[in-house]
């Protein structure tokens, strides 16, 4: 089982990222605890220094699987269903900036909260036909380089788009690029779904990418989720990717990560993972 937790790049407002602050710090304390990989979150890559954070992983002896979009709506409101068009054109520009430090990471990049909180007043054909033409766009701007997208369906409270895992599937069919599938998180999946394990069921070979959290979004073994049944159908779907941490950092970051770790350490050995 390849293991990663979620790091910031820059310090951002968004609560359910473990580690934020100095980079190459967290990411070696991140290596000494034993995960084998850190999910970056990138508000933008243009502000970022690249090469300093891919040696700085390399180093560590680390792998990226995923980059974070999110921080673009969570810190500047760059949203794709955004009433104002000039918004939208940059929030797309934006996740295209992410492709070559994705190619060059290895990274999937995953478009969550980027898809915005349409206006009420916002007409459902405008919304649909936004979404649609980014996600084509990227879709196809990422392909050219053999980057994949993950979407990620994102509960209720915090988007009017796309909650639940049997909609986000229907939209991919919809964009219609290969290069597109889903992240999914097990925070969101035990708010929308009517169950997790059938959802991961559904999803299959549509999976790029997977979140842990528990239910209260603390690490796994804090709240009530049935870990070992959510572990064992998704790896029996044959993902072979990262399930990554991105659950509150409380009572601190280190604890959080390290007791997350070893508890899913712990299933990996007990289900022969
Ligand atoms: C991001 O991966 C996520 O799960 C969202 O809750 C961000 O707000
Ligand atoms: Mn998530």
């Amino acid at each position: 089982m390849k293991i990663s937790t979620c790091l910031s790049t820059n310090p951002a407002r968004f609560d359910a990222v473990p580690f934020t602050g100095d980079f190459e710090h967290n990411a070696a304390r991140i290596a000494d605890l034993g995960f084998d990989g850190i999910e970056l979150a990138v508000r933008d890559p243009g502000i970022i220094d690249q090469e300093q954070i891919l040696a700085a992983v390399a180093a560590a002896g680390m792998e990226i699987p995923a980059i974070g979009t999110g921080q673009a709506w969570g810190e500047e409101r760059l949203s794709f269903t955004s009433g104002n068009a000039g918004t939208r054109e940059k929030a797309v520009e934006r996740i295209v900036s992410h492709i070559p430090f994705a190619r060059k990471a290895g990274a999937v990049i995953i478009i969550g909260l980027v898809r915005g909180v349409p206006d009420k007043d916002t007409p459902q054909s405008s919304v649909e036909g936004w979404m649609l033409d980014a996600f084509r766009f990227c879709c196809g701007k990422a392909r050219d380089a053999g980057v994949r997208l993950a979407f990620e369906p994102i509960n209720r409270y915090e988007t009017s788009l796309l909650n639940g895992v049997r909609e986000g599937l229907e939209f991919l069919e919809k964009v219609g690029f290969d290069n597109l599938g889903m992240l999914l998180d097990t925070f969101h999946m035990n708010i929308e779904e009517p169950s997790i394990e059938e959802s991961i069921a559904m999803t299959g070979s549509r999976i790029f990418h997977f979140h842990y959290a528990d239910s209260n979004r603390w690490y796994p073994g804090a709240g009530h989720l049935n870990f070992p049944l959510i572990l064992e159908t998704l790896y029996r779907t044959g993902y072979n990717g990262y399930v990554s941490g991105e659950h509150r950092p409380d009572p601190d970051p280190l604890t959080a990560a390290r007791e997350g770790l070893r508890y899913m350490r712990n299933l990996e050995k007990q289900l022969g993972l």
